[in-house]
C-alpha cells in the first residue's frame, strides 16, 4: 500500500462543474464623443469623403437661410411685428409683481414709453388755506386713497413717440393751435403737434395735442401692447406729483426754486420775449428754456417722475367742476356732470410758478389745442 503524496492531500477538492448558463456578452455603447469625431474628423476613404461633403452641404444651407432671414424677413414682416416685440418676459407678464420705484416698458421699439410703477397710498388733495388766492376750485381738501399700485409713464409723451403713432396710423389733426406768433399768443391756423411755432426735437413733449388726440394715443398703444393705457384720473396725477409731499410744490414752498425741477416762465422766456409778453409773471430764477425743454432735463420728484411740475401741461380724463364737493375719494376719474371741460394740470413753460403747484388745476375744451399742452399717461398694473 502506497502512501498518499502530501501534496496531494493540500489540494482543495475539486469544483462542482457550473451549471448556470453562460450569459450573452455585450459590448459597452460607444460613447457620443467616439461617434462624432470620426464625422468631424474622417478617415480617408469614399464613405468619409461622402459624410464630409454631406456636413460641408448642410452648413452652407443654414447660412443661406440665416442670410435670407437677416436680408428678406425685413422687408415682408409688418412694421408693427418688428417694432413692438415685447420687451421681456418680466416687464410683459409680470408687471404687477413689480416693486414701487421699478421701470419698466412693454415694448423694445425707441418710442416705446418708459413707466414706473408708484405705490398704492393715501394723500389729501386740494391746496391748503393761504396756499393759494382764493381759488375754490382747489378745496375743499379731502383724502383720497390710491388702493392699488398703478404705472405712470416716467415722462410726457414726447414728439418722437407721438410722431409714431400718427406714422402707423396716419393719424390726421385738424390744424389750428393757440401759440406764439409775432403778436403774443394767438391761434395759428396751421398749428399742429409738428409745427407748433417754435424749435422742437423729438425728445421734447407733444404739444397742440388735445384730449382726444391723447385718447387716441392711448388707445394705439394698448391695442399693440395688450395692455390696458389711459390718462390718469385728476386725483391719480395730484399724488403722483406730489410724490409724498403736502407742499405747493413737490421739492417745497419756494417758488423760484422751481428751476432745478421744471420748465416754467422763467428769466430765459422773459429776456426773448418781454415785448411781447408785457404784464407776464416770471420765476425769478433761471431754467435755461425759453420754449418747451427736452424731457427729465430737471429733476425727478421722490417717485421718479420726471416734469410733473412745467414744460407741458397735461391732459387728465377728467370733467371740470369747481370744487371738490362730493369728489370721489378712491382715486377714479370724476367724469359725471359737465364735461364741456377737462382738466389740465401742471402748467407749462410758458406760464408762471404759481400755475405749476400740485395742487393747481385749469378747464379746458376737450377740442383745444396750445403749445403748452400735452399729456403722459398711467397702466393699469394687472
Ligand atoms: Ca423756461
Ligand atoms: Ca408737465
Amino acid at each position: 500500500m502506497s502512501m498518499p503524496d502530501p501534496q496531494e492531500l493540500d489540494r482543495p477538492a475539486p469544483r462542482p462543474p457550473d451549471r448556470t448558463p453562460a450569459r450573452a456578452y455585450r459590448a459597452p455603447a460607444p460613447r457620443l464623443r467616439d461617434r462624432i469625431l470620426p464625422l468631424l474628423y474622417p478617415l480617408p476613404g469614399g464613405e468619409s469623403a461622402t459624410a464630409r461633403s454631406l456636413l460641408g452641404v448642410a452648413f452652407g444651407l443654414a447660412l443661406v437661410l440665416l442670410a435670407l432671414a437677416g436680408v428678406v424677413a425685413p422687408f415682408v414682416v409688418p412694421d408693427a411685428v418688428r417694432q413692438w416685440s415685447p420687451a421681456s418676459a418680466q416687464s410683459v407678464t409680470d408687471a404687477g409683481q413689480l416693486s414701487p420705484g421699478s421701470i419698466f416698458r412693454d415694448c423694445r421699439d425707441e418710442s416705446c414709453p418708459w413707466l414706473v410703477v408708484l405705490p398704492p397710498g393715501r394723500f389729501v388733495m386740494g391746496s391748503a388755506a393761504g396756499e393759494a388766492e382764493p381759488k375754490p376750485d382747489e378745496g375743499p381738501q379731502h383724502e383720497v386713497a390710491i388702493a392699488a399700485k398703478i404705472a405712470v409713464m416716467q415722462h410726457e409723451v414726447t414728439r418722437g413717440q407721438f410722431a409714431a403713432f400718427v406714422k402707423e396710423t396716419k393719424y390726421q389733426i385738424k390744424a389750428a393751435c393757440s401759440t406764439l406768433t409775432g403778436k403774443g399768443f394767438a391761434v395759428d391756423p396751421k398749428g399742429a403737434w409738428n409745427s407748433v411755432g417754435f424749435t422742437q426735437t423729438d425728445q421734447h413733449p407733444v404739444v397742440c395735442v388735445d384730449w382726444n388726440d391723447a385718447r387716441a394715443y392711448a388707445l394705439w398703444l394698448s391695442q399693440r401692447t395688450g395692455r390696458n393705457y389711459r390718462l390718469l384720473s385728476e386725483a391719480e396725477w395730484e399724488y403722483a406729483a406730489r410724490a409724498g409731499s403736502q407742499t405747493p410744490y413737490a421739492f417745497g414752498d419756494r417758488a423760484n426754486e422751481i428751476c432745478s425741477y421744471g420748465n416754467v416762465a422763467d428769466r430765459s422766456l422773459k429776456d426773448a420775449l418781454k415785448e411781447l409778453l408785457k404784464g407776464w409773471v416770471f420765476a425769478d430764477c433761471s431754467d435755461g428754456n425759453v420754449y418747451t425743454a427736452s424731457v427729465k432735463s430737471f429733476k425727478a420728484n421722490a417717485f421718479g417722475l420726471y416734469d410733473m411740475l412745467g414744460n407741458a401741461w397735461e391732459w387728465t380724463e377728467d370733467c371740470y367742476h369747481g370744487n371738490y364737493s362730493n369728489a370721489p375719494g378712491d382715486g377714479s376719474a370724476w367724469v359725471d356732470g359737465n364735461c364741456s371741460q377737462r382738466i389740465l394740470r401742471g402748467g407749462g413753460w410758458d406760464d408762471d410758478p404759481y400755475k405749476a403747484r400740485s395742487a393747481n388745476r385749469f378747464g379746458s375744451a376737450p377740442g383745444g389745442r396750445g403749445s403748452g399742452v400735452g399729456f403722459r399717461l398711467a397702466r393699469t398694473l394687472p
